[in-house]
Formats: structure tokens, sequence, C-alpha cells
């Protein structure tokens, strides 16, 4: 975040100032990326934007609205133009409390009568006010101020109105008197030579600021130090931004009417991005991610999805060229459908981690909610390597999710109630038999199981005594569907335990069912934490999931899910 350099006097600041007239949020923005001093809430430019004339036709609600925006969009001073202060001294004194209490680092008001017209416009009715009666609203805006810093600046038409340099200098004279901070010295001549003139007589009584739209030259004529020496403090780029917008957007619209089509003016339009910056939805996405909070915002999802398929069996023609996370049901990968679910979820991340066919995964999971992590070893590096490369980061609630399993909504809500710090959901259902392209990751538990009596109530979970594929068929009582849910505790555990293995000299040794750490699997890392004596739970399901591990799942998963998403 910039520092703001709104409070203090904003003529403290050395040097000459050079402010830009703005209209909106955006294009004060735009003025302040592009190093000005400070946005000037232009009354010709507000009005403008209305589309009506600059003559007093909004109400000072309207231009306070627009200034508040501005100040909104910037971390600038803003100086607004407050035409004649909106009527008599009465709403003078109003105005200034308003613009005052609204942030805004000063005001302009202008000697004609309420109301006014613009002062370029050709033969524009200029009438000026007495002097009496601007000195009145110059010493009520003075005193309707609260802080000395609040500037109150007093424009002089007298030479737009025609009536010469000795009527300016007088009223200039009586407004300083009357306790002006600066004065705004309006011309339309064509050249700088009546501003200069004006100024050489001024003899820096109050400060002076300069609006050189008719004589532009007087930037190229004079270097800052000479313009200061003439005790010219400010400069007001009044209205060149939006000029250059109305002319840029008339060519595109010209284009787009011309061609009919939109294809030619892409490369002469901002792109969409730079909206979305301006719009400040990097800082949206930070805070969102910060205060943004959902149900199950701060849990963390990892999906390994790196490893290539092995034992294909009957599956051998649907895994050729693709894991099976991206077999194809009706028309949805199996990690697509999940990614669906998941994303309803509202979790805080959700980390695929992607290695074998990578390229063909990400085109796949294109549009999808995800951070994608590569496993570039994933031939080396098996599955607890690709949950660790997201696990690293996380210190929330963490879920595990197998890539090539299908699941229910309601599965995962029911583990992530769970008050146990690592809980891993498993199938009470599973049988022995029937075809498999794999060895199944089996559970043993430490309470007595009856045979026949597998399907437990609900939410009652058991501690794990033993994990893995060689887990005996005969002692299992569980088949893990892949699902495993840390509380923030329970994957600290398994942070630690997993550093501790990686960096001990045994690490190149077996690590349980695995040749080596490296070649590990998830389960390898429970069963570490088991022997550890780190509780280790299971939670029991016999539906609300299914893996493909045959022909005949893939059928059956076909038949069953209909929607082609
Ligand atoms: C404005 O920008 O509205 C001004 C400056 O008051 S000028 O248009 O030159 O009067
Ligand atoms: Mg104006």
């Amino acid at each position: 975040m910039k520092k703001s350099i709104k409070g203090g006097n904003f003529f403290e600041k050395k040097g000459l100032l050079r402010i830009v007239g703005a209209h909106d949020g955006l294009s004060a923005k735009l003025v302040e990326l592009n190093g000005f001093d400070g946005v000037w809430a232009s009354g010709l430019e507000i009005s403008a934007s209305y589309a009506v004339p600059d003559a007093s036709i909004l109400t000072m609600s309207q231009y306070l609205e627009r200034a508040c925006e501005i100040r909104d969009a910037v971390t600038l001073p803003v100086i607004a133009d407050c035409d004649t202060g909106y009527g008599n001294s009465n709403n003078t004194i109003y105005m200034v409390k308003k613009y005052e209490a609204a942030g805004i680092t000063g005001v302009c008001i202008e000697d004609k009568k309420f109301p006014k017209v613009n002062s370029l416009l050709d033969d524009g009715r200029q009438e000026l006010a007495p002097i009496a009666e601007f000195v009145g609203k110059i010493m009520a805006a003075k005193n309707a101020r609260i802080s000395k810093d609040f500037l109150v600046i007093a424009r002089v038409e007298a030479l737009i109105a025609g009536w010469g340099e000795e009527e300016a200098l007088l009223r200039a004279e009586k407004y300083a008197e009357a306790g002006a901070d600066a004065i705004l010295i309006h011309s339309k001549s064509k050249a700088p030579g009546e501003v200069l003139s004006f100024a050489e007589k001024w003899q820096k009584k109050v400060p002076l600021v300069l609006v050189p739209t008719t004589y532009p030259s007087i930037m190229d004529e004079c270097t800052d130090e000479e313009l200061l020496e003439k005790g010219v403090k400010m400069v007001i780029f009044a209205n060149q931004g939006m000029r250059s917008s109305i002319k840029a957007l008339n060519l595109t619209l010209r284009e787009m009417k011309k061609t009919g089509g939109i294809s030619g003016i892409e490369d002469k339009i901002a792109p969409l991005g730079e909206i979305f910056d301006l719009q400040g939805l990097t800082d949206l996405r930070h805070e969102e991610k910060k205060f943004l909070r959902s149900e199950h915002g701060d849990v963390t999802v990892i999906i390994p999805a790196a490893g290539k398929p092995n034992h294909q069996g009957s599956m051998e023609p649907l895994l050729r060229d693709r894991p099976v996370c991206m077999i194809d049901i009706n028309g949805k990968s199996i990690l697509e459908r999940g990614l669906d679910i998941l994303d309803g979820m509202k979790f805080g991340e959700i980390n695929v981690i992607v290695g074998y066919e990578k390229k063909k995964a990400l085109e796949s999971l294109a549009g999808k909610k995800a951070r994608f992590i590569h496993n570039s070893e994933y031939e080396k590096k098996h599955i607890l390597h690709s949950f660790m490369l997201a696990g690293k980061d996380t210190s929330d609630r963490t879920l595990m999710v197998y890539s090539d399993i299908l699941f229910d909504r309601a599965l995962i809500e029911k583990v992530l109630k769970q008050k146990h710090d690592i809980v891993l959901v498993g199938d009470s259902t599973y049988t022995r038999f029937g075809h498999r392209n794999k060895k199944l990751e089996l559970i043993s538990v430490r309470e007595k199981m009856s045979p026949g009596r597998r399907s437990l109530g609900e939410g009652m979970v058991m501690d794990v005594a033993r994990i893995g594929k060689n887990v005996d068929e005969r002692t299992a009582a569980f088949e893990f569907v892949g699902i495993a849910y840390f509380s923030a505790k329970g994957i600290r555990a398994f942070k630690r335990a997993y550093s501790k293995v990686i960096k001990s000299p045994e690490r190149k040794k077996k690590f349980h069912e695995a040749v080596d750490i490296s070649k590990a699997s998830f389960t390898d890392m429970v069963q570490e934490l088991i022997d550890g004596d780190v509780p280790v739970k299971v939670m029991p399901v016999n539906s609300g999931w299914m893996e493909v591990h045959s022909f005949e799942d893939y059928n059956f998963a076909c038949s069953r899910i209909k929607d082609r998403g």
C-alpha cells in the first residue's frame, strides 16, 4: 500500500506542483499512476461526464460525490473545483464543512455570479460577483474550515471576463487579505504573457495557481524554477485527460461502426487485464484469501495426480495415454468430477499435483479453480512426495483425496466433521474377490472385529493398527478409500514425521512397503505415524464412493453417473 500524503499542507511540498483533472475514480487513478502530485476534481470534467454543461447545473452533492470517489481511488491530495461555492456565503460555509469532512485537501472557488458558465466558453456569459460579496465568501470559507491545512483557493476571473489586469490585481489583493491560501489567476489568452505579467506585478503575495489550457506553451517556455521564482506554486492540467479519452473512444467507436466488428481494434485498446488491475482486483484477491471465510475456508485440499498407472489389466485400453484420474466418465474425467464437487464446497485452496501426461492433465482441467503443482520427478518420487509438494505449505486443516476415485460430497462433509486429528476413510464393505488392476490398500484396526459385522454405526471411528497393500486380507477390516483428513495438529504431526525421515541417514533404506522414502506411498507415512504412537483413526463408510479398477467398474460408473456435466 502506498503511503498517504493527503495530510499536511499540500503547498509545503517542494517544487512546482502539477495536478491533473479527473472526473471519477478511474481517471483519478490514472493520474496517480502516472506520477502527478495531485488530482483536480474538475467541474468541467464532472459535468461533462454527466453530459450536461459546466454551468452550475449539477448540485453540490453531485460534485462532492465525485470528489469522494476520486479521494477513495487515490492516495494523492485532491483539490476540488467548487465553482462559485454553490450559492452565497451560506452555501459556501456548508460546502467547506462537507468537503473538509470528506478529506478533500482543498477547494477552489471563483468570483463569478451563481449560476456560472465555464470560463473558456466562446462568448460565455462571464458575470463577476461584486468584490465584497466574494471577500465575504472567502472569509466564510476560512472561518468554516477546521484544519489550517485545508486550502481555500480564490479564483480570479477578471481576465476571463475582460475586466483587465488592474481589476484582477485588485481582486487578488482583496481575496488574499480575506485569507485565501492561494490565488488562481485564470486566463483564456492564447499566450502566457497575460498571466506572467500578472505574476510579475503580484510579487508573490500568496502563491499563484495557473490553468494553462489555452496557453500550454508556458510549460515549454518556463522551467519549473522560473515559474516558482515568479510565484507560481501549482499548475492545473484541467481537462487534457478527458479530451484524450473522448478522442480515443470516438476513434474506436468509428472503427467498430465502419467494420461492423471488433477484431481490428484489439491492439489499439487497453487489455482487459489493465482494467482488472485498475479496479484493484489483485488487492481484492489478497483480501479475499485473508477474510472471505467459508465453512471449509481453512481447509487445504491436496490431490496427488502425478503417478503413472502400472497394473493395467482389463483397463489397458482406457489407460494407454492417461492416468486413471483422466478416464472419461460420460463426458467428464474422474478428476474433473472430483474437482467440481470440491469447488462447490469452498475450500481455502485446492492443490492438484500433476506429473505423468502433465500437459494433457492441465489442458483438460483448464478453468478449474485449483493450484497445479508439478512433480517433475514423478517416476522417481511417488505419491508421498507429491503430497508433500503441497503439504509443505499448509498449516491448516488438510484434506487428501486420491485423484482416481469418484465420491459424493456427503462423504467429504462427514469426514470434515470428525474431531480427531488424523482420520482415514475406510470402506467396510470391501471384498477380497473380483477383478482388480491393483492391490488394495487395506486397513486393520486395534479393536476386535467379528466377521460379518463390518457395517458399523454412524460416526464410529476406530484406531488404525496397520495400513498398506501388504496388510493380510484376513485381518483387514477396511479398504482405504483414498480420503484422509488432518486437523491442523494432525498435519503438523505428519509433516514433522516426514521431515524427520527425510533428514535421517535411513532415508535411502526401505520405508515400510516402499524401497525408500522417495518411492513411498501415502499409506507408508501413515504407518510411520502409527508406529510412532500418533493416533490414526478410520471412519467406516459403506457407500458414497467408488474406484475404477476394472473395465466392469468403468461400465458401472458410466451407467451410474448420467450427467454429462
Ligand atoms: C474546470 O476544470 O472545471 C475549471 C477549469 O474550472 S476551466 O475549465 O478552465 O474553467
Ligand atoms: Mg470549473
